[in-house]
């Protein structure tokens, strides 16, 4: 049997094999994260890692899982450490991370959690909860949790901290603060006051593309390693994370470790979300219907790689001019990481979670397009797409998974018999997407034209060689769609 990674076997890596230059043993945790899985370990933990080998010793981190042991299991025999894969075109480079110093099950042991959250190492805690996990609220939830474990910090005389939501939302960090008060208010009134003083969530953007690990990774990690990883994570070369610099007490050295720490996040969050989420999640349901199964396969097809450079046009006009000129720079190289050829992420890793998705990727962009009289085609087939996707199968029959919170619901609603124009009024009068927009006929009349290209013709059909929607050759591609109206 081959040997594990472990603090034991760590000076036995190959040369090419990156470790941590630092002694672990010396470390502090001064981070508790929530929701530790693939992201993190191959995003946030890197920054620490990187101020650890830099010779601060404060920021080791304890790695909290919400719901199953896996991880722990998995990375508890490795003492914590786990290699990163960063793949591209030309190869594989390999490090071994040694931020993640403890593992917590919080199910298994909440007070743990707590006791962690409240003791006076930790200086910051971060969190990866996906976009349902801020919809989740009491004692089990993240933010049940944290402010829980806030309280034991109040009583201990701690001080605050700063707590930083790394999840694809708009507005994540201001968003967290009203969740985590009204949780904290329902404990104790007092306690909500103290955390409105003592507690900042800045807002954040965080992008690198990390897809969920398969065995071809585990077959690689050990044959680079010599010794087996349970668990490595594989992600592309480029990362970034932007930080509003809004820190409770002291602000962390992240800019040390190459984080950007600016004034207003909301550009870069509207950037990011409207040109890569959405062109992912265009891009996932679109291709999945045409039977693709990764962002590199889909990306390499023409007209959805047309399609996406229009999205991204219409995108760019809505943002904010402070990050529009540089749009085009960002998108062009959205591109190239599209078509990596080495990470082989899976369209239906993508889809999934699409009713909690598709608000600040497409229908922000969409209604606001649309309001200001600008061309909104693009968006408007992506929704279509996703409705489409709801249904369960694609262009050739083939059943496809519906992997989200609303699944049951969207499934009937999207397979419930009638033309488009019905299917369209149906889901659009699912308010957690659209809001109050079943209200605008026109706009359901344009989506129907949209679904119903998609079902006569397929996916790929549906799209002209000048990524326009074929079905849609008028109102929404016109600059004025109302003046017909
Ligand atoms: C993806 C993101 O799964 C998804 O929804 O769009 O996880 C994406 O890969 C990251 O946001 C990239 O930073």
């Amino acid at each position: 049997m081959t040997d594990r990674l472990s603090e034991r076997t760590l000076a036995a890596l190959p040369a090419d094999v990156a470790r941590p230059a630092y002694a672990r043993r010396a470390t502090r945790l001064g981070v508790v994260h929530l929701g530790v899985g693939n992201f993190h370990r191959a995003h946030q933990a890197l920054v620490f890692d990187d101020l650890l080998a830099a010779g601060d010793a404060r920021w080791a981190v304890s790695g909290v899982s919400l719901r199953r042991p896996a991880m722990r299991d998995a990375l508890a025999p490795q003492d914590g450490l786990y290699s990163v894969l960063t793949r591209d075109g030309a190869g594989t480079r390999v490090r071994v991370v040694g931020a993640l110093r403890e593992l917590l099950v919080a199910p298994e042991a909440p007070s743990a959690v707590i006791a962690r959250l409240a003791a006076a190492d930790t200086r910051l805690v971060t969190l990866t909860v996906t976009e349902k996990g801020y919809d989740e609220t009491g004692p089990a939830s993240a933010v049940g949790l944290l402010a829980a474990g806030l309280a034991a910090r109040r009583a201990a005389g701690h001080g605050g901290l700063s707590v930083l939501s790394c999840d694809n939302l708009s507005h994540n960090g201001a968003r967290l603060q009203a969740r985590l008060r009204a949780e904290a208010a329902a404990i104790d009134p007092a306690l909500a006051d103290w955390i409105d003083r003592a507690v900042a969530c800045p807002d954040t953007m965080v992008d690198r593309i990390v897809p969920a690990t398969v065995d071809t990774d585990r077959e690689e990690a050990a044959r680079r390693l010599g010794v087996a990883d349970a668990w490595p994570v594989a992600a592309e070369p480029f990362t970034q994370w932007v930080v509003e610099r809004r820190f409770a007490g002291e602000a962390p050295p992240l800019e040390a470790a190459g984080v950007e720490l600016v004034d207003d996040v909301a550009p870069w969050e509207a950037m990011k979300l409207r040109l890569l989420n959405a062109a992912h999640s265009s891009l996932a349901y679109l291709g999945a219907l045409a039977g693709l199964p990764t962002v590199d396969a889909a990306i390499a097809e023409p007209r959805l790689r047309a399609f996406v450079e229009r999205l991204w046009r219409q995108a760019t006009a809505t943002l904010p001019a402070s990050v529009r000129a540089q749009a085009p720079g960002y998108a062009a190289r959205l591109l190239e990481r599209f078509a990596n050829p080495a990470l082989r992420h899976r369209l239906l890793q993508i889809a999934m979670d699409g009713s909690r998705k598709l608000p600040q990727r497409l229908v922000a962009t969409l209604l606001e397009a649309r309001r200001a009289g600008q061309p909104h085609d693009a968006p408007l087939l992506a929704v279509a797409a996703w409705m489409q996707f709801c249904a369960g199968r694609d262009d050739a029959g083939r059943e496809l998974p519906l992997d989200d919170p609303l699944a049951a619901r969207l499934r009937t609603l999207a397979r419930a018999p009638g033309d488009a124009l019905q299917t369209v009024r149906a889901v659009l009068a699912v308010e957690e997407v659209f809001g109050d927009a079943a209200a605008d006929a026109t706009l359901a009349q344009a989506l129907a034209d949209a679904l119903d290209g998609l079902r006569r013709t397929g996916a790929l059909a549906a799209i002209g060689p000048d990524g326009a929607p074929v079905a849609l050759s008028s109102a929404a591609s016109r600059r004025r769609p109302d003046t017909n109206d």
